[in-house]
């Protein structure tokens, strides 16, 4: 591991764990979007954009963005970012990492007295996890164009509506025409790896390759409550019945696709709510989604078809209706960017660091913001592969390594950037 980086590993780790203290304390760590302690999150990292000298703002679509105007301001902006909400009981890395080597970044590039031709910007994207209104990304959507009225409407259970909720964060869903950019000349988002690569071949750096394209399905099955205890077995309407065989049909047909190759698939049943769940009462409702991930849509189509005609079968079954069945959000594989790769290896290669091309089965919005910009990622090493749960762990000079790599991609992206447009 490299000791002499052109950045202040100490500073940078600082961020990192102050922003992860900032957590609900009954249930480390999670800071989910849209809550009062994801504000109170959003509010310190607005405190320290501006000490920073970052010019801070909101946009419309409720992004935190930090900017410093370039020598040459009609040559665009570089920007850096990530996400600063968790999921419940996450880690203190994913996404919090990748907003504070942006930060890190404007300040080391201050501290050494150098001033880009390009406007860089720092941004922490709304919501990247999939949220209570069962959409992820949402501010790189709305970045990009790709927030649209249905998913506006998407609400969560106690029936507030992603559009009132964006507003309520500072957002303007009536104007998100403004949150559109067309000026972003390169995006670069640092990340843990979030799997077990990196660690496992002991090398500092993963320059993500491709990012994985997410389908995600809500099916709905609606029974008959009815008391457990007289209620015989051939007159019940049992909607967890439906709703379990569902759940093995997709674990069984991810293994399936995935056995197949040599494409990457993968398919899990994360949510599932019995209502009303209680021990003496047949269910009569319940609620699924599925996130399926693979590098080929042609797949994914496969597993929809399937898990349609199965879970109507299924459904039938046990004499239940399939209520809802229903895309939440599609997102395509995305490939990055060949050039800003480039840059990415020539850094590890200038900072004496091990590195390795490898693709993301995590989703991210870099894959968002591909559809407006050339995007790329680097990946830290995480402890054992682990995310997603409180266990998450990376290395204070991992993490400054990775922010290092970005460094000094982002120096030569300033240079070699097309500079006509
Ligand atoms: O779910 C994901 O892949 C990302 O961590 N949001
Ligand atoms: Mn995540
Ligand atoms: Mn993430």
């Amino acid at each position: 591991m490299k000791t002499n980086l052109p950045l202040d590993a100490d500073r940078l780790w600082t961020d990192v764990m102050a922003l992860a203290d900032i957590t609900d304390p009954a249930k480390p760590y999670t800071r989910r979007s849209f809550t009062a302690l994801f504000l109170e999150g959003r509010a310190w990292l607005a405190q320290r954009f501006a000490e920073a000298g970052l010019a801070t703002r909101l946009d419309a679509a409720g992004n935190l963005i930090g900017r410093i105007e370039g020598n040459d301001p009609a040559l665009g902006v570089i920007a850096i970012g990530s996400h600063s909400d968790t999921v419940p009981s996450g880690g203190r890395f994913d996404g919090i990492a990748g907003v504070a080597t942006g930060l890190e970044i404007v300040r080391a590039l201050r501290d050494s007295g150098t001033r880009l031709d390009h406007t860089i910007e720092i941004v922490d994207f709304l919501a990247e996890e999939p949220s209570e209104y069962g959409l992820s990304c949402v501010g790189s959507r709305g970045m990009t164009g790709s927030l649209d009225e249905t998913m506006l409407a998407l609400t969560e259970p106690s029936g507030e509506t992603l559009r009132d909720a964006l507003r309520r964060v500072g957002g303007d869903p009536d104007r998100l025409d403004r949150a559109r950019r067309d000026d972003i000349r390169a995006f670069l988002e640092l990340h843990i790896e979030q799997g077990i690569v990196l660690e496992s071949r002991f090398l500092d750096v993963g320059v993500v390759t491709s990012i994985v394209g997410i389908r995600r399905l809500e099916i709905v099955f609606q029974g008959e409550a009815d008391h457990a205890g007289t209620t015989p077995m051939n007159l019940r309407h049992d909607a967890l019945v439906a709703a379990a065989d569902t759940v093995i049909a997709v674990r069984r047909l991810a293994e399936q696709l995935a056995a197949e190759g040599p494409d990457y698939f993968v398919a899990t049943v994360g949510i599932l709510a019995v209502d009303p769940s209680a021990s003496n009462i047949v269910p009569g409702r319940c609620r699924l989604v599925i996130d399926a991930r693979t590098t080929n849509p042609a797949l994914t189509a496969r597993f929809v078809d399937a898990i349609d005609r199965d879970s109507a079968a299924h459904a039938a079954a046990a004499r239940v209706a399939r209520a809802s069945f229903k895309t939440l959000s599609d997102g395509p594989p995305v490939a990055c960017d060949p050039k800003l790769r480039e840059a990415l290896q020539q850094g590890a290669r200038d900072l004496g660091l091990g590195q390795m091309d490898l693709p993301s089965g995590a989703g991210h919005d870099a894959a968002f913001m591909s559809r407006i910009c050339p995007s790329a990622m680097v990946f830290v090493p995480c402890l054992k592969g682990k995310s997603h749960a409180p266990e998450e762990w990376a290395d204070r000079d991992a993490i400054a390594a990775g922010a290092a790599v970005i460094y000094q991609a982002v120096k030569e992206l300033d240079r070699s950037l097309p500079r006509s447009r």
